[in-house]
């Protein structure tokens, strides 16, 4: 029986597994839903940050067995996003209501300690489990060097693996238990393989040209969510590239250690630099504190000041823009 318009519709949740520009596929009870967005959402909507991403909980009108229509976002638990490049540009939301957080980088030619300082900034904010792993353990003797490099710049847990160490795969399974994990890291890292590995089956696609021409290209197109057979959940994205970070609101946590040491300095205002009383360039004197730690500390804060900054152009322009409406 129908009673008036829609007030006693019951409306459906499902977990967005893919989004193809404004397509989502959604999984409900174990089937998957094709959705799109209701108008209402768009109209309500201003913000691009709250349209459904990856890992989202969406409340949908189901229209028949496989079509849905999203009415709304659930609250989410945390967002994992990457900045803007321009100065209009928000925030990019690449997925949410995520446990850990696994920046992959591969332990070759590419390794490269700039980029997984790009990647771990994407981390700061977020409130999850971060593991760096690094793969690809199989091509090189050189293992314990660097985990050693990674170790000095970075206090998160390392793990290390190769998709043919059947141990290795055994213990990223462990890792990752019940939880729902997102693998980052550049293009070629090997992150689509290692999903494939946990899941016993070559399901998604990875590079098959090992020539490095095929650098650069990237094999995984879409973000995804993919339920592993023993119970947890993974998000495999495209290695994107990550120019800067975006501001980190709470760099307490990630440079706890750091913080502490420069609360103790005689100076305020000190820039340990070379003040007298400066309680961080005696750590490091000491080995207490890594060079290579202060320094990414120094990039953040110096980053955060960028962005503050540009937070405000961005602000005042668009006041400006409210002051002097369009004409008409
Ligand atoms: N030797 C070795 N090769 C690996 C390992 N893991 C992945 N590879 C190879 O690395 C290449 C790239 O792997 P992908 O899984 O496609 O990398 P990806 O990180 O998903 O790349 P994008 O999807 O482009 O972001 C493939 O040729 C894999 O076979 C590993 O542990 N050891
Ligand atoms: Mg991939
Ligand atoms: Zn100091």
């Amino acid at each position: 029986m129908k009673t008036s318009k829609q007030s006693n519709e019951i409306l459906k949740q499902a977990i967005i597994s893919l989004v193809h520009r404004t397509q989502y596929v959604g999984e409900y009870e174990g089937n998957s839903v094709d959705l799109t967005i209701a108008g209402r959402f768009e109209y309500i909507t201003v913000d691009k940050s709250d349209y459904p991403v990856v890992g989202d909980v969406v409340l949908f009108r189901q229209i028949d067995e496989t079509k849905g229509i999203i009415e709304r976002v659930k609250k989410r638990k945390n967002v994992l996003r990457r900045s803007g490049v321009s100065l209009t540009n928000e925030a990019q939301v690449l997925a949410s209501n995520i446990d850990i957080i696994f920046v992959c980088m591969a332990m070759d030619e590419d390794f490269n300690m700039k980029k997984l300082s790009n990647f771990m900034s994407l981390t700061y904010d977020v409130d999850a489990e971060v593991v760096i792993l690094l793969t690809k353990k199989d091509v090189t003797t050189k293992e314990d060097s660097f985990v050693q490099r990674v170790n000095n710049v970075y206090k998160e847990e390392i793990m290390t693996m190769s998709i043919y160490h059947e141990a290795d795969i055994e213990n990223l399974e462990q890792r990752i238990g019940q939880k729902t994990a997102v693998f980052i890291g550049s293009s070629g890292v090997g992150k689509s393989s290692l999903i494939n590995r946990l899941l016993k089956e070559d399901r998604l696609k990875v590079n098959e040209v090992r020539d490095s021409d095929a650098q650069g290209r990237h094999t995984t197109t879409h973000r995804e969510l993919i339920h592993l057979p023993q119970g947890g959940t993974v998000i495999d994205t495209p290695g994107i590239r990550v120019v800067e970070s975006h501001f980190v609101e709470d760099l307490d946590d990630a440079f706890e250690e750091v913080i502490a040491l420069a609360d103790e300095c005689k100076f305020r205002d000190c820039k340990h630099e070379n003040e007298p009383g400066c309680h961080v360039l005696e750590a490091i004197e000491d080995g207490i504190l890594t060079i290579e730690r202060f320094a990414s500390y120094q990039k953040v804060l110096k980053l955060n000041r960028y962005h503050k900054k540009r937070d405000l152009e961005r602000k005042r322009m668009m006041e400006k823009k409210n002051t002097y409406p369009e004409k008409g």
